[in-house]
């Protein structure tokens, strides 16, 4: 017997690498690459999940590979802030070899470690670049080691999909979705999510972009703006300068791309049912008009109730249902991480909804053999419970305002 739409003929890739959990943005920042290694220790110990997983390791991307979205120029000064141990291997490497001949594979970052150490001079670049100009975007060591891994592992899902070695696939590093050409913003530096699609359109007539991080997709929509093969579809918490300050309900797209971009700004405290009901009515719209061949969902925990960041009031179960719903579809899923700053709960919530790709409802205690184990103190359950007394700020007459504008736009590309 054909089990075409069982959860268990689901076969899921999971990309990780252990060093992700080992950059730091810095003292305080938000953005803590921490919480992958908190995630991924949580599926590694329910291991009914982590046996059901296809896992794979992630490679960094090439600089040719980032170069097929970013300016060259960007990548090429992005470069400089490899891994001081990757550095000083290759400097090594290249003093220490009497035959004085640099491989092949070396060549290219030897050539821009000799470039960037004669060059030290890189302020105007940095404010130009918007890196390190800002505590959102610092300079850190090994960042560009970072940006590789997490665009590998994103470029790596588009391929999984593409040659039908996996159904879904999951890339918890990546999910970077304000980065620009050539301009970091907001804690991204490379975008992965629109690496991943360049390389899903080499093969898919259309790919759906959902992106459910409590802020708006705003790198992802400008890449494909004037473009028809790809829909944006953003939620996010707007209004009250809250960061980046776009995505607003008549941003719909330019050009043939007119009515492909598609955005829901809330205001803060939405919750389960509300967010649930908008998200069904309107990502079932999109499907149905839009028939995309592939998915591709940002999964931001930033939505989650009581983030560091974000004001909405999503719970676990809430957040996942999301995804539950997206798979239901059918069609190949892709899942990247994203924002998510109160990290026991990005934590918790990315491993279970690993385990909603398998057909898995988790629901139990954390392993006490948890490394992270005491970063759950007060509460070592999966689910933490909700917030009853968070007010809901939109109005159910927004949010039908909201779904009627969406369905307008949307009847403009039904022929
Ligand atoms: N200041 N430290 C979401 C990206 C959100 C812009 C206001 C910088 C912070 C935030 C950084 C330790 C995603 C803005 C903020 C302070 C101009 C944002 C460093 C606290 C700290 O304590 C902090 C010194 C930092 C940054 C708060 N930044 C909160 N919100 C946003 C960017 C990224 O989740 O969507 C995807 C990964 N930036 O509001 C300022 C306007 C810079
Ligand atoms: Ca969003
Ligand atoms: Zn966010």
């Amino acid at each position: 017997m054909i089990q075409a739409d069982s959860d268990s003929s689901r076969r899921v890739a999971y990309f990780y690498n252990r060093l992700i959990g080992k950059f730091h943005y810095g003292k305080e920042h938000p953005m803590k690459p921490k919480r992958i290694a908190m995630a991924h220790s949580l599926i590694v110990n329910f291991g009914q999940l982590y046996r059901s997983l296809d896992v794979y390791l992630i490679r960094e991307a090439q600089l040719e590979e980032l170069k097929k979205f970013h300016d060259p120029e960007y990548v090429t000064y992005l470069s400089q802030y490899m891994s001081d141990n990757k550095v000083n291997f290759v400097k090594e490497y290249c003093s220490t070899n009497n035959d004085g001949v640099i491989p092949e594979n070396l060549l290219e970052e030897y050539r821009l470690i000799t470039k960037w150490s004669q060059n030290k001079n890189t302020k105007n670049l940095n404010a130009e670049y918007k890196v390190g100009d800002s505590a959102d975007n610092p300079t850190f060591s090994g960042l560009f080691s970072y940006c590789q891994f997490s665009a590998g592992a994103s470029i790596d899902c588009a391929h999984t999909i593409l040659t039908g070695q996996a159904d879904i696939a999951i890339n918890w590093s990546g999910g970077l979705h304000h980065a620009k050409k050539k301009e970091a913003a907001g804690f991204c530096y490379i975008n992965d999510i629109v690496l991943c699609i360049l390389e899903l359109l080499r093969i898919y007539v259309r790919v759906l972009y959902v992106d459910i991080d409590c802020h708006h997709g705003d790198g992802v929509e400008e890449a494909f703006y004037l473009t028809n093969r790809v829909m944006t579809l953003s939620f996010h918490q707007y209004g009250d300068d809250f960061f980046p300050g776009t995505g607003q309900l008549n941003s719909v797209g330019l050009g043939v791309g007119r009515y492909y971009a598609v955005n829901v700004p809330l205001k803060p405290g939405i919750s389960d049912g509300p967010y649930l009901d908008l998200f069904k009515k309107v990502t079932s719209r999109v499907m149905e008009t839009f028939r995309p061949d592939c998915v591709v969902v940002q999964c931001g925990a930033d939505s989650l109730s009581l983030d560091r960041l974000g004001a909405l009031n999503l719970s676990i179960k809430g957040h996942g249902q999301c995804i539950t719903y997206m798979k239901q579809f059918g069609v190949p899923l892709i899942l990247l991480g994203g924002g998510g700053y109160t990290i026991q709960n990005v934590s918790r919530c990315w491993a279970y909804e690993t385990g909603l790709c398998l057909g898995q409802n988790i629901d139990e205690p954390i392993p006490t053999n948890d490394v992270y184990y005491k970063n759950y103190s007060g509460d070592y359950h999966l689910h933490f419970p909700i917030q009853e007394h968070v007010e809901n700020k939109n109005k159910a007459e927004d949010l039908n305002k909201i779904v009627s504008q969406v369905y307008d736009h949307l009847k403009n590309l039904e022929n």
